[in-house]
């Protein structure tokens, strides 16, 4: 049978619907990658970002002096330089040094996963070529070559994810825009049309993509859906960053170099550079402490893994091509780490303890993964809430014979560094990077058992509940890069011994149509909230110790299902619970 691709891809979407659990946010685009794409691409966890374009060649010097306010990938808007001279670095453009080959090896000598290179920047000067314009490597410089395909063939060939990253600003075309401060331009419909005609040939020429990261710009929701949409419909599976913005990606992003503060559900990556002054070349970069930029690193990877997200490490490449030196020393540093200590990071899930004062933790299916990031002083690591797991012997990641028991301590466990004949290794000036961030693995047999950090009942059985002892989620990527984030969702767990309660919720005062859902151990009980003058409700709710055995979970959210960008509609004040018998 011929099937012609609109219905190709009509078919593979229906397939693909994703469903998640009714007290979290739905996707906006649906259908879009399936369960397992994303799970494998959670799974992938670190990967290598590429800023290369014509601001390589000018590598952040203008006419003999630094541009040292922005990025210099943004060289163009911050000399700023005239229009005719920045184009006519084009011309200049011949990275005969660009090994692809050379790259992906490089990426997988770090342990990274995948490869993500800026197809096109705020600039407007595309590393692909495009039927929208000459001003192309192909069309538009003496290197006449496709960088996208040579990358996107090089990953295949050696075995990473490929992805593109695509401005939606473009300060060349004579129908987009111009520079504003801070990036957030409203798209122009030229615009939107010229973006759609290349993200169509961005997701039809170059294979699978892996995830396309859009950036900046602050489309209308319709426009964020427009070229949503037009990517899925040509490769559903792709994943889309949520810098498309008005919550139609299909993860999240953090702020250049942030991470999250708060508890994360559903998929999300933090984009980070080598140095916080620039994502593309900058000549006059001071690369100091080789080591301790390795370490910088590996601590930001296993922070990011440890609360479930995707970590993203951008190389610029110079001009020429050639990678800088100190970055791939870099990035061999962190591979080194991981060769040792991969298996703590990758396809792990976040940590589901209580803070921990050592570092850092993860889990893989059959064991918890324990980063020591500072030296206990009592040579001690101390979990917290898994006193009915039972591990097997501790051991550090990568000498197995060495090991130890894992001693019960309280509501949870205790290992012993001095056991395992681990040390501490002095920091400074320490090139030895393997000795850093230890990795210490408990063996987990049968289900992992975590009792939770709890709000506790007063002594006569009532509960009060604040908004400050809850968990927050967040919707992230609504308006545009400045939009702040908003609440989706408060969530306790709290130790209640009783069965029944009686519930009282106090809020501010909602709009009369505003309705929530409350959530008790994963029973949902809606409620509407009444008008301007009501500021409580009451009802009775039920505990089941059977789904949640050690806390009694309480959740709020908007009314389910709700959409991934809609907020709490309430102000929580407090959450009332007494027992009714
Ligand atoms: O591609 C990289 C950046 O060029 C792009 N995102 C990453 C991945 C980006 N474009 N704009 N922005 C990020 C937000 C702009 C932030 C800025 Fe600033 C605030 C630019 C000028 C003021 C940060 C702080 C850079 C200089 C000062």
């Amino acid at each position: 049978m011929l099937l012609t691709t609109s219905s190709l891809a009509q078919t593979t979407q229906a397939a693909t619907a994703l469903r998640r659990p009714l007290d979290q946010p739905q996707p906006r685009q649906n259908p879009g990658p399936s369960a397992e794409t994303i799970k494998a691409w959670q799974d992938r966890k670190f990967g290598m970002f590429i800023h290369f374009g014509l601001y390589s060649i000018a590598g952040g010097m203008w006419n003999g002096k630094r541009v040292d306010n922005g990025y210099s990938e943004q060289i163009f808007a911050n000399g700023p330089i005239p229009a005719k001279d920045y184009e006519a670095l084009a011309k200049q453009f011949d990275p005969e040094q660009f090994d692809p080959d050379a790259i992906v090896a490089l990426a997988k000598a770090a342990g990274m996963k995948f490869i993500v290179i800026t197809a096109k920047h705020h600039d407007g000067f595309n590393l692909f070529q495009t039927s929208q314009t000459s001003y192309n490597a192909v069309d538009g410089t003496p290197y006449h070559q496709d960088i996208v395909k040579q990358l996107a063939d090089a990953c295949a060939r050696g075995g990473l994810k490929f992805g593109v990253y695509y401005s939606t600003i473009d300060w060349h075309h004579p129908g987009g825009n111009t520079y504003i401060e801070g990036n957030s331009n409203p798209i122009t419909p030229e615009q939107e049309a010229f973006n759609a005609v290349q993200l169509k040939e961005l997701l039809s020429h170059y294979g699978p993509i892996s995830e396309i990261w859009f950036d900046m710009g602050k489309p209308t929701p319709a426009q964020s859906e427009h070229f949503a949409h037009t990517v899925h419909a040509l490769q559903p599976q792709t994943m889309i960053s949520g810098r498309v913005w008005n919550h139609y990606g299909d993860f999240a992003v953090m702020g250049d170099n942030a991470e999250p503060d708060v508890a994360m559900e559903l998929p999300w990556q933090a984009p980070a550079s080598m140095f916080p002054e620039t994502w593309g070349y900058r000549s006059w970069q001071e690369r100091k402490d080789l080591p301790g930029k390795i370490r910088e690193n590996i601590t930001r990877l296993v922070r990011v893994v440890s609360q479930g997200g995707n970590y993203i490490l951008n190389i610029g490449p110079e001009g020429d091509g050639s990678v800088v030196p100190y970055e791939a020393q870099v990035l061999r540093g962190i591979g080194e780490w991981l060769k040792h200590n991969g298996e703590a990071i990758y396809g792990t899930r976040k940590q589901p303890f209580a803070p921990l004062d050592f570092g850092y933790a993860t889990v893989g299916p059959h064991a918890v993964y324990l980063f020591v990031a500072k030296w206990p002083a009592d040579h001690q690591l101390h979990i917290p809430g898994v006193a009915d797991t039972v591990f097997g012997h501790a051991y550090r990641l990568g000498s197995s014979q060495v090991t130890t028991n894992v001693q019960r301590d309280g509501d949870g466990v205790t290992v012993s560094l001095d056991r395992l004949g681990m040390r501490q290794s002095s920091d400074n000036g320490d090139t030895n990077v393997d000795a850093f961030m230890p990795v210490v693995v408990l063996p987990v047999k049968g289900p992992l058992r975590v009792r939770p950090s709890m709000v506790a009942a007063a002594p006569d059985g009532r509960i009060h509940l604040q908004p400050e002892h809850a968990e927050h989620y967040l919707n992230y990527n609504g308006e545009g890069y400045e939009a702040p984030a908003t609440l989706y969702k408060l969530s306790w767990q709290v130790d209640a011994q009783a069965a029944d309660y009686m519930l009282t919720l106090h809020y501010k005062a909602a709009a009369a149509s505003a309705k929530v859902d409350l959530w008790i151990d994963g029973q949902r009980y809606p409620l509407g909230l009444g008008g301007p003058d009501a500021t409580s409700q009451s009802l009775r709710v039920h505990r089941n110790q059977k789904t949640h055995p050690y806390a009694m979970q309480v959740e709020l959210t908007p009314s389910a299902p709700f959409r991934e960008g809609m907020a709490l509609p309430v102000t929580v004040q407090s959450v009332e619970l007494s027992p009714t018998r």
